[in-house]
């Protein structure tokens, strides 16, 4: 029985609407991904009704025995997955996670060191108009115009020159690896302390095929939601002697009560990839992203950095004569979902500048592999090639449908269950 279907059926309409166009399309957002059905009933559940401002034991609520439990199990898996001293699961976003680690290692005016938004940085770190920009005075390397690849000259050169509080590592629209220990070295050469926001890339750290920034940074934010592939939310690690203030800094710092809902999605993700499969999952994520941009890159369009070692790709579209705007757009009209995006010394405006960003973690968990891949570079080449074509799109449109009536979205099992 559906009781929003009984209940509501203005949200009903919408709530189906957007599942279908979850099924029907292919999601290629790189930060956007399917929770398991398990995630999914976890965040639905009656933990959405408890109150519990505090932590574990030392709560301000009574009646929080079996939340105190969900928050233990979330802590401890998280804590097992990352070898983190200490983590707080209880950021109800990276946003958050990024604030509560401010509020505990530097003060507002403080400078800070960090990757600029518009070469793949992201607006928490340092944006004028987020509250990061507006309390702090952030400073911003870049990557380098030949390869795209992260300056570490110019970090250091700025870290020396600026001798910033805290410097952030970590990206929103970055194709390759980053290595935090080279941060961590310029970090402690000019005494900064070292956050790093592996939101991104969280997933392959998790799977061990990414460098692991927790055991050389300070501080390590996240989302849970992107190739972690758990609910909505965020979490902030940090060693055993900056606990205290990292938990005073989420709640009563930035936040009240806790999701306990969400809290328990971050638990059950959190067993999900604690097991084997999912390193299969974070390695076939990373094939897909490599089969995908090499076959874009072959058909004429350009790679920032020359292509990918993660879960995203930026194709700057314009030597096909069209900006990042139409590019979405069309794609959008083909079921294909993506975003423009700003590619390093974009001479085009934000809201159509040079690129798109793509990513493979959704399609993956979907199941699709690299033939998929490549059937789909095909498609996108050939939409951007002929945007104004309408029976290019309505064409593509079909085959889209076609590959994804194959691969059933997880909240199909859910739904199934539910009529
Ligand atoms: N907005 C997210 C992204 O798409 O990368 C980052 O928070």
């Amino acid at each position: 029985m559906n009781f929003i279907e009984m209940d509501d059926p203005d949200i009903w309409t919408a709530i189906s609407a957007e599942q279908a166009r979850q099924q029907d399309g292919l999601e290629m957002i790189a930060s956007e991904n399917f929770t398991s059905p398990a995630v999914m009933q976890a965040v639905g559940s009656v933990l959405t009704n408890k109150y519990a401002e505090g932590y574990p034991g030392h709560r301000y609520y009574g009646g929080c025995e079996f939340v105190d439990k969900v928050e233990e199990i979330a802590r401890n898996r998280a804590a097992a997955l990352f070898g983190a001293e200490h983590v707080n699961v209880q950021p109800h976003s990276g946003s958050q996670a990024n604030s509560a680690v401010y509020l505990t290692a530097i003060q507002p005016g403080d400078t800070v060191l960090a990757f600029d938004l518009s070469h793949g940085g992201h607006l928490t770190h340092g944006m004028k108009l987020n509250s990061s920009g507006i309390l702090y005075r952030f400073v911003h390397y870049g990557v380098r115009r030949d390869n795209h690849l992260l300056d570490f000259d110019q970090v250091a050169k700025l870290a020396r020159e600026h001798k910033p509080k805290l410097i952030v590592a970590g990206a929103s629209a970055y194709p390759r690896e980053i290595q935090h220990s080279r941060f961590a070295e310029i970090a402690r050469e000019v005494g900064a302390k070292l956050m790093v926001d592996m939101a991104h890339y969280a997933g392959l750290v998790a799977a061990g095929i990414h460098d692991n920034p927790v055991p050389v940074a300070d501080f390590v934010t996240s989302t849970t939601h992107k190739t972690l592939r758990g609910p909505r939310g965020g979490i902030a690690m940090c060693r055993a002697e900056n606990s205290k203030s990292l938990d005073r800094s989420v709640f009563p710092g930035t936040q009240g009560g806790p999701l306990m809902h969400v809290i328990a999605g971050k638990a059950v993700a959190f067993g999900e990839a604690l097991r084997p499969e999912f390193k299969l999952y974070a390695m076939k994520v990373v094939d897909n992203a490599r089969a995908l941009a090499s076959a874009l890159a072959s058909g004429g369009v350009k790679l920032v950095s020359g292509g990918t070692d993660n879960h995203l790709m930026l194709v700057d579209v314009t030597p096909l004569g069209i900006g990042g705007k139409l590019a979405e757009e069309v794609l959008d009209q083909c079921g294909i979902t993506c975003n423009k995006n700003m590619i390093p010394y974009d001479e085009r405006k934000p809201m159509d500048p040079s690129g798109i960003r793509l990513g493979t973690p959704a399609l993956t968990t979907r199941g699709m592999g690299t033939d998929e891949m490549s059937s789909i570079a095909t498609w996108i080449l050939r939409v951007l090639k002929s945007p104004q074509s309408r029976s290019t799109i309505d064409a593509t449109k079909r085959e889209v449908c076609e590959l994804a009536e194959q691969y059933p979205v997880p909240a199909a099992k859910l739904e199934a269950v539910e009529r």
